[in-house]
């Protein structure tokens, strides 16, 4: 971090002014000598002029807050103060041949609390590259298309640091005088410098081999802090099931001698993919029962896979510039979530993924934040690895697959893989290969990468009983975002079926079906504005069934009744239009509660909703996991995405309150009944069927409590004494937070006391409290910045406490005071010299202020004003206040 204030903004980067570089650098050699606060790195990097760049160009290096100590060229000494700036290193004249230029730094990783270029966590020595971070090791080409073959050599002193580790192979290690020693290790795939990785420490490690499908043994390695190597063994067999998958779905076998997985405590973001070397946030690695909840263990399988994916979707074929970033992101996520819904319920993962692209996408897709999945300019790179990005691109894969099916998808993926193996491509090389294996033009759909926004689907249906005909039609409309003010049609792929009166499915006659894809997978296309769709032979008034599995990342406005929603919630054959019938139908009663308490009456309730969802929990043994899903209503968050605009938190809490109070006292007994049959003194698993029990047993107890908060609460503070797992006490104690009860305040003291040398732990701690519904909570989280348990330097810990505040607790985060909101921005002040990228990330927090009442909007924009106002700011922060505010 640097004392001076920051220069000017730079000028946007835009994807319309990429060129090649005007160099390339064949391979680099890194010699790393670490020392706490003054590591030396030697490069040396083999150039030559790119023959697609400017011939006589001058070779412009990135550099990042870099001490330069010597620069050679060819051998011959440079004058630094010509050549070098911390930020900067420009040789004017290079040679028109091969050369080399070796250039000495010396960085301090301990005085790096951005974590980002090579940093300390704990006494380990870390890097983290992507996307920008190598230049703070060195100068280098810091663009993903400069590819290059690494060669790095770490010495270090052998009782700080035995554990040395690089991406490739390991070729050489020894000792030396002095109590020190090193390693050498080579990779031989061509990589961008985003992947460079190295990790110095005193760690342990568990092992394991895996043998590939052509026979190749790979050994694998999970590095933890000393005494935590127990907790690895679920993300070594998660790695495991991930290599197999990507053999047998993908056909991607697995291409380094060994593969390495360090887990440390400080981390900005959940893992990062290094080649051979991946580097996690030990939150994503480290469970046991006692310390991880059945989600811990979801997020484990996932994070591993997918960064595992990405050896071959990111590091094989990498991107050619940032802005083809979802090249990388959005597959891999479509990937793992293809990977996690074969481990587990199909169903309920792809609720979950729906869950979090409405949760996190849609809002960023409908305010000043709003981006397309491709950028076409961005001031801070940083800023753009958001859900747009992953998973609204992982949604544009899920889409793609859907339109042209298994065997063409597998064939263009085969394809991509052949022509772009080892080079670094756009989002228009990805595409030309599903084109040309589907033998369709993907023009109209290239459109879902280069227009932002969330579409509105429209759907009106029409019966006509002497006909025997039900006529469908769909339109659709994307409402403008920030630069994009006229919106074309897009591409859907449409799944949809009719469900009888009867609750049987209805076959789907046409005369002139447009692809044989929509008899047989119930798949319509909708590629104009409007569609009209004629379907024969309907014995009677069908209730449509439309985007089966979410088909179409689309907001859904469609005509049904509340016995229509009913009759899908029993018995369409799509479980994810089931869940999403009864998730409307909340939605629609909470919204009208909303309207109702915003003018002073009384809130609404339907008894009949309340007895279909009793009668799906009871009936949840055969997927309890997916009956949990039913009686986990939409959050307050979800209620005022949907409202849209003149939001008023307190109103939605209260509606949402009120549902789920009125939901509890008509099913009373029958969700304990549930919960008590579900009881189980199995030893812990953390299996899918295993978890999926504990969520709807957890889940009725906390419906339970919504109209019993007494008796509830005193279930849940033995089901907390019980202690049987972390997913159980965890429910309980969040069950408990809901009531302002006696118990709450002693479970979690208990809670803490037991647990306060586990700061992954203790962040659950921080977050159950952040998102207690109260008006005191805020003095509650200001009050627990300063447990010594709590860092504004460690990113879990700032997510855990201030983060959870800030998107977890609606009515705390938008005070009618403006206290959240003033309160975000002062952090977020603070963080930013610390952290730019986790400041910035906290301050996204703001994306939907345009769609308050206009007491709290203003009070918004004043937060957001006075960080704008501050002299001193991170190119982060200050590009994310500015579009939050323009
Ligand atoms: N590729 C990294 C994210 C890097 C974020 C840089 N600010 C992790 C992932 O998506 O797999
Ligand atoms: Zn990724």
């Amino acid at each position: 971090m640097s004392d001076k204030p920051e220069a000017a903004p730079n000028p946007p980067v835009r994807l319309a002014e990429y060129r090649p570089a005007d160099y390339l650098i064949d391979a680099v050699r890194l010699d790393i000598s670490l020392d706490r606060v003054a590591t030396r790195v030697v490069s040396r990097l083999e150039l030559r002029p790119n023959p697609a760049g400017i011939a006589g160009a001058p070779l412009i290096l990135d550099g990042g807050d870099l001490r330069p100590f010597r620069a050679l060229l060819d051998n011959q000494a440079l004058d630094l103060a010509e050549v070098a700036t911390p930020d900067r290193m420009i040789i004017a004249h290079p040679p028109a041949r091969p050369f080399t230029l070796e250039v000495e730094t010396l960085l301090d990783p301990s005085a790096n609390t951005r974590l980002e270029g090579l940093y300390r966590s704990g006494s380990t020595y870390c890097t983290q590259c992507e996307a920008e971070g190598f230049r703070r090791i060195t100068y280098y080409l810091d663009r993903p298309d400069a590819m290059s073959v690494f060669t790095v050599r770490i010495e270090a002193d052998k009782e700080e640091a035995p554990v040395l580790l690089s991406n490739g192979n390991p070729m050489e290690k020894g000792d030396l005088p002095g109590g020190r020693h090193y390693a050498v290790w080579h990779d031989p795939f061509p990589k961008p410098c985003y992947l460079f990785a190295l990790v110095g420490g005193d760690l342990g490690s568990i092992e394991d081999e895996f043998e590939t499908v052509s026979g190749r043994k790979i050994k694998l390695g999970i590095y933890v802090e000393k005494g935590k190597e127990h907790r690895a063994h679920y993300a070594m067999e998660s790695l495991i099931h991930a290599m197999r998958w990507d053999e047998f779905v993908y056909g991607r076998e697995y291409d380094l001698d060994v593969f390495n997985i360090v887990a440390v405590p400080d981390f900005n973001m959940g893992a990062m993919e290094n080649k051979g070397l991946n580097i996690f946030n030990d939150k994503y690695i480290l469970a046991i029962q006692e310390t991880a909840t059945d989600g811990d263990y979801v997020g484990i399988e996932t994070v591993v896979a997918h960064e595992y994916f990405h050896n071959w979707t990111g590091n094989r074929i990498t991107c050619r510039d940032w802005f083809q970033l979802c090249l990388k992101e959005g597959l891999t996520v479509y990937r793992d979530q293809e990977f996690s819904a074969d481990q587990r319920s199909r169903a309920v993962g792809r609720i979950a993924n729906v869950r979090t692209l409405r949760a996190s996408q849609f809002p960023e897709d409908a305010g000043p934040l709003a981006h397309n999945v491709r950028p076409d300019a961005y001031n801070e790179i940083n800023n753009f690895y958001t859900a747009t990005v992953y998973e609204k691109g992982a949604e544009i894969i899920r889409m793609l697959r859907a339109l042209i099916g298994h065997d063409a998808y597998h064939n263009g993926m085969a394809l991509y893989f052949e022509r772009f193996d080892g080079k670094a491509a756009t989002v228009e090389d990805f595409i030309s290969c599903f084109a040309e294996s589907s033998g369709r033009d993907l023009s109209q759909f290239f459109l879902w990468y280069n227009q932002a926004g969330t579409p509105r689907l429209k759907a009106r249906g029409a019966y006509d009983a002497a006909a025997r005909t039900y006529t469908l039609d769909l339109s659709q409309e994307t409402p403008p975002t920030p630069g994009q003010p006229d919106k074309k049609p897009l591409l859907m792929p449409i799944r949809l079926g009719l469900i009888g009166q009867d609750g049987q499915e209805i076959p789907l006659v046409q005369d002139n079906p447009t692809s044989p894809r929509e008899a047989e997978f119930g798949i319509f296309e909708l590629a104009g504005t409007e569609r009209r769709i004629v379907f024969k032979d309907v014995p009677s008034k069908p209730v449509p069934s439309l985007l089966r599995r979410f088909s179409t990342p689309a907001i859904l406005d469609v005509e049904l009744s509340e016995d229509d929603l009913l009759l899908l919630m029993a018995h369409d054959t799509d479980p994810f239009n089931r869940w999403q019938a009864a998730q409307t139908f909340a939605t629609r009663l909470m919204i009208r509660s909303t309207t109702l308490i915003h003018a002073g009456e009384l809130p609404d309730f339907n008894p009949a909703f309340a007895e279909a969802l009793g009668a799906l929990i009871e009936a949840g043994a055969a997927d309890p996991a997916f009956a949990a899903q039913m009686a986990m209503l939409p959050s307050e968050s979800d209620i005022a995405r949907d409202i849209g605009s003149d939001v008023d938190p307190d109103a939605i809490f209260m509606a949402r309150r009120s549902l789920r109070t009125e939901i509890s006292k008509s099913l009373g007994a029958r969700l304990l009944a549930v919960y008590e049959r579900l009881t189980s003194d199995a030893p812990f698993s953390p299996d899918a069927a295993s978890a999926g029990r504990r969520s709807l047993r957890n889940a009725c107890l906390d419906l339970y409590a919504a109209g019993a908060p007494a008796d509830g609460s005193d279930i849940a503070m033995r089901q907390f004494q019980l202690g049987a797992n972390m997913t159980d006490t965890m429910a309980a104690l969040s069950t408990l937070c809901a009531h302002a009860t006696p118990q709450r305040e002693r479970a979690l003291d208990s809670f803490f006391r037991s647990h306060a040398e586990e700061p992954l732990i203790v962040d659950k701690w921080f977050s159950l409290q952040a998102m207690i519904p109260e008006l005191e909570t805020l003095a509650r989280v200001k009050r627990l910045t300063h447990n010594h348990a709590f860092s504004l330097t460690n990113p879990n810990r700032v997510r855990a406490l201030i983060s959870a505040f800030a998107n977890g607790n609606p009515t705390g985060f938008n005070a009618a005071d403006g206290a959240g909101y003033r309160f975000i921005a002062e952090t977020a002040l603070k963080l930013d010299e610390i952290n730019p990228q986790v400041a910035a990330r906290l301050l996204s927090a703001f994306r939907s202020w345009r769609n308050l009442e206009s007491g709290r909007r203003q009070l918004a924009r004043d937060a957001l004003e006075s960080v704008a106002g501050h002299e001193k700011l991170s190119p982060d922060v200050r590009d994310i206040v500015a579009r939050a505010l323009a």
